[in-house]
């Protein structure tokens, strides 16, 4: 089971963290179908080079659009080696007829339900072209194979997922295209989802689902079930779920401690385009500032370059958010990827300027823009990147925190993501990620003991009033 990586992934000179983060949990789940007699080994190129001279019966390959042509490359090699081929994901989702040229059987969709049935089908000698996923569940999820994960590879070796999809339809995401032909948002059984949690060893956990606050039912039981077992954990969220009262004191007190939040943009006409309705008429402030109070740190997202921008964007949306204390940002160039509405949208207009999938990497314009210049847009993306995490920007952002402990953990938080980036480059060449996973949980630490503490303005309000 190989997960391919794109070209930056592999640079003899430089390895950004972020590739080292999370081990590859699709392909470990696929592998809890086998039977106990099946051998089998995952390779994950973003972290260790493939090898290549082994003679599988069967190899399955995992495409992501960035890496796409490198797995096609794979696939290709193997099965000149004879090899019988299964590609799936989310690039072969969108685009079958680009893939099915490199593969023997294709696979459509989550895997829960196919790739079992294709498993039988192979045992028999029978294995079909293509497989199409219908049956949305998680029920009879067999547990992932963590024992074929090199944990010391990866900084965030627990990342855990116990959903699947989202209850939004934002046009530039991914999930409606995979989800396609079945349920779109659905768990895990909240038993399930607790046993799979005390299998992880250690304290940390970094649950990847898109919304692990999608559904309150599901989401109010998990945090109940985990309180007490003394985890510290990072998620995503949206922001209408922070501002909503209850569920997320709960998830703080399960040991929520670092939140991922898709802002997007701050620019209510540009959310109506991508019908990110979820955000509209919603105060960004007030989030940020709910998670703070209760000792959550915040990753914002944000996406340069829907048509309603201008070349403004970039300074509005790194000012605001070093204003608002946010810890760590991420930003990325709108990229509409095949399948999506925004693709379609695009596409019928004539402004899609080419498929070279690797640049699809949110890095890189691939569209003909409307509000701003192409370079104009690439510029002004890599400089939200330099001014925010300039060390004016981080103290800057640091000092909107009421304490020195506050302050403290900002400044370490944001820093050791991109101050520190040669040092990082070090750990991963010393192929031992994971050794760094304590200075992160200490870190994260800080912010559980924070206590929680009226925000300046409401400082500022009490004073007035007396
Ligand atoms: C964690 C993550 C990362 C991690 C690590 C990825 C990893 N190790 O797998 C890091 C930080 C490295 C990362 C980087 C990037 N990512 Co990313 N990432 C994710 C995230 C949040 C979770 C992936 C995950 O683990 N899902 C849980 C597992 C269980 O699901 P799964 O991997 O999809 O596997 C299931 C199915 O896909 C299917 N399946 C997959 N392969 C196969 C094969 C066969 C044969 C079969 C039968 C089934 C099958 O079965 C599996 C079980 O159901 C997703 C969002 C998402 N929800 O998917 C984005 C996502 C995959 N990333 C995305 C992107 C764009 C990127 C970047 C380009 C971003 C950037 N600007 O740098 C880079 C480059 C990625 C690359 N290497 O090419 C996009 C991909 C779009 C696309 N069409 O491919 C997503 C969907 C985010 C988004 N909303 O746009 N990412
Ligand atoms: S809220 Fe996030 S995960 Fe859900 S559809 Fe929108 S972009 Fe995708």
């Amino acid at each position: 089971m190989i997960l391919p990586a794109l070209t930056e992934a592999l640079s003899p000179y430089f390895r950004p963290i972020k590739y080292s983060l999370f081990p590859p949990l699709g392909l470990a789940t696929l592998a809890a179908y086998l039977d106990a007699h099946d051998e089998v080994t995952l390779q994950d190129e973003h972290v260790e080079p493939l090898v290549l001279h082994d003679e599988p019966e069967l190899v399955v390959i995992q495409v992501y659009i960035t890496s796409a042509r490198r797995a096609y490359q794979l696939a290709d090699h193997y099965r000149r080696r004879g090899a019988y081929v299964c590609l799936g994901g989310l690039h072969v989702t969108s685009l079958p007829d680009e893939a099915a040229a490199h593969a023997d059987s294709l696979f459509l969709g989550p895997g829960e339900d196919i790739w079992p049935e294709f498993l039988k089908d192979f045992r028999r000698g029978a294995p079909k072209p293509l497989y199409k996923s219908k049956v949305r569940s998680l029920a009879a999820l067999p547990p992932i194979r963590r024992d074929l994960i090199k944990r010391r590879l990866y900084l965030v070796p627990n990342s855990i997922v116990v959903s699947r999809g989202c209850p939004h339809t934002c046009d530039f995401c991914y999930k409606e295209a995979f989800f396609e032909g079945g349920r779109g948002f659905y768990t895990q059984r909240v038993d399930a989802a607790l046993a799979e949690i005390g299998r992880l060893p250690g304290r940390h956990l970094y649950f990847l689902d898109d919304h692990l606050f999608g559904d309150v039912r599901f989401a109010s039981a998990l945090f109940d079930g985990m309180k007490g077992m003394g985890r510290v954990w990072q998620a995503a969220g949206t922001v209408n779920s922070i501002l909503k009262p209850a569920l997320l004191e709960k998830a703080v007190a399960a040991g929520l401690r670092s939140l991922f939040v898709g802002f997007e943009t701050l620019n209510p006409a540009a959310l109506r385009a991508q019908h990110k309705v979820q955000n509209l008429r919603r105060d960004y402030n007030a989030a940020v500032r709910r998670l703070h109070d209760l000792g959550v740190m915040v990753n914002g997202s944000f996406v340069f370059g829907i048509d309603e921008d201008d070349a403004s964007v970039f300074d509005r949306t790194v000012e605001w958010a070093i204003s608002q204390g946010v810890e760590t940002a991420t930003f990325h160039i709108l990229t509409p990827y095949p399948g999506t509405a925004l693709f379609t949208r695009m596409e019928a207009e004539g402004r899609i300027l080419h498929r070279d999938w690797d640049l699809y990497d949110t890095r890189h314009v691939v569209y003909e823009t409307r509000g701003m210049k192409a370079a104009e847009l690439e510029a002004g993306y890599w400089r939200a990147y330099r001014d925010f995490y300039t060390w004016g920007s981080i103290l800057r952002g640091a000092a909107t925190k009421p304490t020195w402990r506050g302050r403290i953990r900002h400044a370490a938080y944001a820093a050791g993501w991109k101050k520190f980036e040669p040092l990082w480059d070090f750990i991963i060449r010393m192929r031992n990620a994971s050794r760094a996973l304590p200075v992160l949980e200490a870190v994260l630490g800080l912010a559980a003991s924070e206590p929680a503490r009226p925000h300046r303005s409401e400082v500022d309000q009490l004073l007035m009033s007396s």
